[in-house]
């Protein structure tokens, strides 16, 4: 890494003055879509992977498309490759006969069929941005997707260019015995000069992101599945040596995934082996690539000691995601990368089924709807507001988004509302047998759903093209004379700022919804001009006008209505009910989201008046009817302990920010830091009981029933903590020295982190001492820190940002200082000093030349700059500046500044 460029100290203008525009970039539109004019049959690779330079040798076998000019030139995609030797059909080409430049090789003449053979030498050693072929630990791995394949070899370097491939590698067999790729291994030997090879095949054509190869020295944690056709699969997780014990749940997830994926959806897999490869340098989570993984080391190891309970959680749901893509993504992939939800939004969806399935619906739903609102909501309201098909790119990496991914699936799981699980499946199996080995659109998987159901799904279509958080208003009548209570829905267009306000055309929304009594019990639900009410307590409304009323017969008394159970549509509800009826909710209603959310929108409310009073000097008094209803929610002896911390979490500022005009920073943190002190007061005695009810019994184990008892024990000492008493200060001390599991011990020392002072140093010191060698448990030490409430945040982030383990190099620590401060501490990044800022403004132009995609993944914590008073919006703006006007910035950083500048 470079030091930080020389840069002039923000000046305050203001967003007024005149923005210092980066240079227009090459847009990419939907609209421009061309079928490729050739096609690659087959390719074949040869790595000589070596220290100094890397050669690849291609050899692939190309044939004019149907339809494309007889003279239309081969353009190769390439970026920074040495060009050594160019042929085709064995006659080597003369610098005439082509031309390169920065990103593509162009060959003017070509024979209708051919091969073409080239040779490019790479240098894997210097590649710090992490996409193509690079080292991480001494190890080479690739990132292929979406665009990086064309960092490795000239190549047609499109999704909808599917090929077969056959790989050898050739290496050093000390330095790299292991030597894996795509397929099956089909030849292995040594060569001489103490290298060797292997040479892998893969039997099903494949799009060029899903190419992987994998160097090194890595120990393999074994296992097997058998399909439900019989076929036994070898199944092998890889790592560095030192990680070897820590495989186990990985291998267990992996397992768990592949037999769901038979039963909820009948999809087999179907290669010999898959592996997974852990790294240790990696821009995302993990990588799909065909029967071998690659994925950010962070989802695969795992010991009761290093994970917590969360990181075990999210290791079973990556796994399964990649797994999922084998079928949704591999085997049937994107025509185009407009078309990513296609595959990431329904693989998504697949992933919380899943999910749900292997632990608690209700838990897992409710964290989804959290992700959502606060990462999603938060893109659709600001710069980077996109549909989930997006209609342009500059850099498509920008566009791995929320919106894609979160909303994408949202989008999918409103079709199986609609089309009910049965109807679903139908769809999917039909979506399998049209489409599998091709390359396709959002268009075509909507068709297959609608046609084996019969449906009309035109409407709905426009989910894909939609921009914005829609708002669904509901309003009530009741009529106690006839028993009559009349629900009107009306969608409305975005209330938000961004782009789809004027041009709304109507949605076609699910709404399940419930009606319960004053005594808690839920009504039948049947609608004027019906014979009989519908089967169960809840029903789907569905919503296609731009206003419609539902009216129910045989309402008595006024009902409190449940809507959107288990958040059956991504929008924004505006309904004003009363705090009663939102406390009867979250009593009684029948569905667990519902009730949660009720509790949420409660507390929510409480914490924004709370905080107009601390911005007007008030003084704070707690809302009562707050502390009931969480002392309520403790008592309840139907909840488990997960929903239990779930309820009793209160809103994040983030959250509570978007419903603010301008966010009151300061008054937000006070309001909420009030709330939680003002509940542990109120309910110390039953949050007492709760902390030595649920204290450990026996040796640490990952079960459901323990996980809960974990959350439940952990939410009540961050309470008490919260008090900062001696007492409650000595439990969280006792704890992080007890622990016997990272759960326990990070909540303790997050707990200690708040408290301040020397039991704040001594933790961290502890800690730091016993995890300095492990990168993913110090990536939490740095994290917790940067998260914190504490006053001396700021201050703390800033010489961590100097600590001898910070390093700009690795994504992990990168993101678990400057991201987690940056985007997941509202109140301290957003200091009125500016400090903030300037860090994250320095860091991300100090990086941008690097590794642009981590960069521009930073850049985006300015992005709802707006939505703050002008003092911030003039610092933060006056930084997009400074960075926008830096010489040589990424296409992809540039991309997210000028988004926010406009
Ligand atoms: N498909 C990859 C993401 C690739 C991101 C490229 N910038 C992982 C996933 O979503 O499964
Ligand atoms: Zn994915």
């Amino acid at each position: 890494m470079s030091e930080a460029p020389g840069q002039a100290a923000a000046s305050p203008s203001t967003p007024a003055s005149a923005p210092q525009r980066p240079a227009p970039p090459q847009v990419i539109r939907r609209e421009d879509y061309c079928p490729p004019a050739f096609g690659i049959d087959r390719v074949e690779l040869r790595f000589e992977l070596d220290e100094d330079v890397s050669t690849v040798h291609a050899t692939l076998a190309l044939r004019r498309a149907p339809g494309a000019a007889a003279d239309a030139a081969l353009v190769l995609d390439g970026e920074g490759l040495v060009l050594r030797s160019v042929a085709i059909d064995g006659r080597t080409l003369g610098p005439e006969a082509y031309a390169q430049d920065a990103a593509t090789l162009t060959i003017a003449a070509v024979p209708d069929v051919f091969e073409l053979r080239t040779v490019v030498e790479i240098r894997p050693q210097d590649n710090t941005e992490l996409t193509g072929l690079y080292r991480s630990s001494g190890n080479y791995c690739t990132q292929c997707e979406a665009e990086g394949f064309r960092r490795i070899t000239f190549f047609l370097d499109r999704p909808d260019v599917m090929a077969r491939y056959r790989v050898t590698l050739a290496a050093d067999r000390t330095r790299y015995p292991v030597l894996l790729a795509n397929g099956n291994r089909v030849a292995a030997g040594e060569l001489p000069g103490g290298r060797h090879f292997a040479t892998w095949d893969d039997p099903f054509p494949k799009p060029s992101y899903l190419f992987a190869l994998v160097a090194g020295d890595l120990r393999c944690h074994a296992g097997e599945f058998t399909t439900a056709s019989g076929r036994r699969v070898r199944l092998e997780i890889w790592v560095e040596p030192e990680n070897i014990d820590r495989c186990e749940h990985a291998l267990r997830s992996l397992q768990r995934a592949m037999l769901w994926d038979e039963q909820r959806f009948g999809r087999e897999y179907d290669l010999d082996i898959y592996m997974i490869v852990a790294v240790s340098d990696f821009n995302m989570g993990a990588m799909e690539n065909k029967g071998l993984n690659i994925f950010n080391a962070k989802y695969v190891l795992a010991r009761p000691d290093t994970a917590t309970d969360d990181d075990y959680e999210a290791i079973e749901k990556v796994i399964a995601h990649e797994y999922f893509h084998n079928w949704t993504g591999n085997r049937v992939t994107c025509r185009d990368w407009f078309q990513l939800t296609l595959k990431e939004g329904l693989t998504v969806f697949r992933d919380h089924w899943f999910s749900a399935d292997m632990g608690s619906p209700a838990v897992t739903r409710i964290a989804e709807v959290l992700a959502l609102r606060t990462a999603q909501f938060a893109e659709d309201s600001g710069p980077m507001a996109h549909p989930i098909r997006p209609e342009s790119y500059v850099e498509m990496n920008n566009f791995y988004t929320a919106t894609v991914y979160e909303k994408g699936s949202e989008v999918i799981g409103m079709l199986r509302t609609l089309l009910g699980d049965a109807g679903f499946r139908r769809g999917m199996d039909l979506y399998f047998e049209r489409h599998d080995g091709q390359a396709v659109t959002c268009d075509d998987f909507r068709a297959a759903l609608a046609d084996a159901n019969g449906r009309d799904l035109e409407q709905f279509g426009r989910w894909y093209s939609q921009v914005g958080t829609p708002v669904l208003r509901a309003r009530t009548t009741h009529d106690p004379a006839t028993g009559r209570f009349t629900l009107r829905l009306e969608q409305a267009p975005p209330l938000a700022a961004g782009a789809g306000r004027e041009a709304a055309p109507l949605l076609h929304i699910p709404v399940a919804m419930g009606l319960l009594a004053p005594d808690g019990s839920s009504l039948p639900l049947q609608l004027v001009g019906e014979a009989a009410a519908s089967p169960g307590e809840t029903r789907v409304l569905e919503l296609r006008e731009q206003a419609q009323s539902f009216e129910f017969v045989g309402v008595q008394e006024a009902p409190a209505v449940s809507l959107l159970r288990g958040f059956s549509a991504p929008v924004e509800l505006d309904y004003p009910r009363s705090d009663d009826e939102l406390a009867r909710l979250m009593g009684a209603d029948p569905d667990a989201f519902a009730r949660w959310d009720a509790g949420q929108e409660l507390a929510r409310r409480v914490l924004l008046r709370l905080c107009d009073d601390a911005v007007a000097g008030r003084e704070l008094v707690i809302d009562e009817r707050l502390v009931t209803a969480c002392g309520r929610v403790l008592a309840d002896p139907r909840l488990d302990g997960s929903l239990k911390a779930l309820a009793l979490t209160l809103p994040n500022e983030r959250i509570l920010g978007q419903h603010q005009t301008i966010v009151a920073v300061e008054g937000l943190h006070r309001a909420r830091q009030f709330v939680v002190r003002a509940l542990a007061e109120a309910l110390q005695g039953p949050l007492r009981a709760i902390y030595s009810e649920t204290a450990p019994r026996g040796p640490y184990a990952i079960t459901q029933a323990e996980i809960d008892r974990r959350r439940l024990h952990n939410l009540a000492l961050g309470y008490l903590a919260a008090l900062g008493d001696d007492a409650s200060v000595a439990l969280a001390v006792a704890q992080f020295k007890d622990a016997d599991n990272m759960s326990d011990s990070q909540e303790a020392l997050a707990c200690l982190i708040e408290v301040g002072g020397p039991v704040r140093e001594a933790g961290l010191a502890e800690f730091h001492a016993r995890w300095r060698g492990d990168a993913l448990v110090l990536d939490k030490w740095f994290t917790l820190q940067a998260v914190s409430g504490h006053p001396d945040t700021l201050e703390r982030v800033l010489a961590l940002a100097h600590h001898p383990d910070f390093t700009l190099a690795n994504p992990n620590r990168t993101r678990a200082l400057l991201a987690s401060f940056g985007l997941r501490n509202q109140f301290h990044f957003h200091d009125a000093s500016g400090r903030g800022y300037q860090l994250l403004a320095d860091k991300v132009c100090e990086l941008d030349p690097h590794n642009p995609h981590v960069a521009a993944r930073l850049v985006s914590a300015f992005n709802n700059w707006r939505r703050f008073d002008s003092g911030r919006q003039a610092a933060m703006h006056a930084q997009l500046q400074r960075i926008a006007g830096l010489p040589g910035l990424s296409r992809s950083t540039q991309e997210i500044v000028a988004r926010a500048l406009v």
